[in-house]
C-alpha cells in the first residue's frame, strides 16, 4: 500500500469458496444470458421502487477519479413520455429516411426496426441516462464514456436481474432528451431505456451471440 494520509476504511469483502463462486456465476450467466432487447411492453405498471433500487446499483459503479459523471432522469409523466417519444420518432424519421445510409440499414433488417416507437409513451418507465462533461461547478470528470458506460452496463445487469425488460434506444442525435428534461448544457444525453413488463406474446428477433472462442482469447 502506499504511505499517502488518504482516509481509508476496511475493505468489506465477502471470500467465497470455489463452489459457491461457480454457483454464483453460472446462476448470473442463465440470467443475464436471457436479457433481450424487446420492443413491445404491457403498459402494466412496474414497482418504481425496484427500478431506483437498479439505478442505485448503477450509481455504485467506479469512475474516473470517482467523479460519478452521470444523472438518471426516471420519466414516468405521460406528458413527458409523449414528448419523448415525438422526438425521437423525429429523429428516427430523417435516420431511416436517409440519414443512417443503405448498410446501416441493410444491417438493422434482422430486428425489423423502423421510425415508429410507440412503446416510449405506453411503456410504465423510461430512464434516460445523460453523461456529465463536467460538473456545473466545473469540476473535471475523467473517462466520461468508459464511467458512463459501466454504469449503464450495470443498470441493464440489475434490471435485468430484477425481472423488468429494457431496451437501450438511441434516438440519434439524442439533443431532444436534454431539452425536454431541462438538464444543464453541461449534460449530454447517453442512452434512452424504456424499462417494463414485455407485452403479452411478444417475440424477439432469432439471432444469437458470438461463441466464447470468438470473444475470449486466454493468453
Ligand atoms: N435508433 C434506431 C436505429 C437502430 C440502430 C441500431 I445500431 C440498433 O441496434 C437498433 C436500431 C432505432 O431505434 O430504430
Amino acid at each position: 500500500m502506499s504511505d499517502s494520509d488518504a482516509p481509508t476504511i476496511p475493505l468489506a469483502f465477502e471470500r467465497l469458496d470455489a463452489d459457491a463462486m461457480k454457483r454464483r456465476s453460472e446462476a448470473f450467466l442463465a440470467r443475464v444470458k436471457r436479457r433481450r432487447s424487446v420492443r413491445a411492453f404491457s403498459d402494466e405498471p412496474i414497482p418504481l421502487d425496484v427500478v431506483r433500487d437498479c439505478i442505485a446499483a448503477a450509481a455504485s459503479a467506479p469512475s474516473g477519479a470517482n467523479k460519478q459523471p452521470w444523472t438518471f432522469v426516471l420519466v414516468t409523466d405521460p406528458a413527458v413520455k409523449r414528448q419523448i417519444r415525438e422526438g425521437a420518432e423525429q429523429e428516427e424519421r430523417a435516420f431511416y429516411g436517409g440519414r443512417a445510409g443503405d448498410r446501416w440499414l441493410k444491417d438493422l433488417e434482422p430486428f425489423g426496426t423502423d421510425a415508429s416507437k410507440p412503446y416510449l409513451e405506453s411503456v410504465p418507465a423510461l430512464v434516460v441516462v445523460f453523461a456529465q462533461k463536467r460538473s456545473p461547478e466545473e469540476d473535471q470528470h475523467y473517462y466520461v464514456p468508459e464511467s458512463v458506460g459501466i454504469a449503464t452496463g450495470v443498470l441493464l445487469a440489475a434490471l435485468n436481474d430484477a425481472g423488468l425488460a429494457t431496451l437501450t434506444h438511441t434516438p440519434s442525435p439524442m439533443g431532444f432528451l436534454g431539452k425536454i428534461l431541462d438538464r444543464p448544457k453541461t449534460e449530454r444525453a447517453f442512452l434512452l431505456i424504456p424499462v417494463g413488463y414485455p407485452a403479452e406474446g411478444c417475440r424477439v428477433p432469432d439471432i444469437s451471440k458470438k461463441p466464447m472462442d470468438e470473444v475470449l482469447v486466454e493468453v
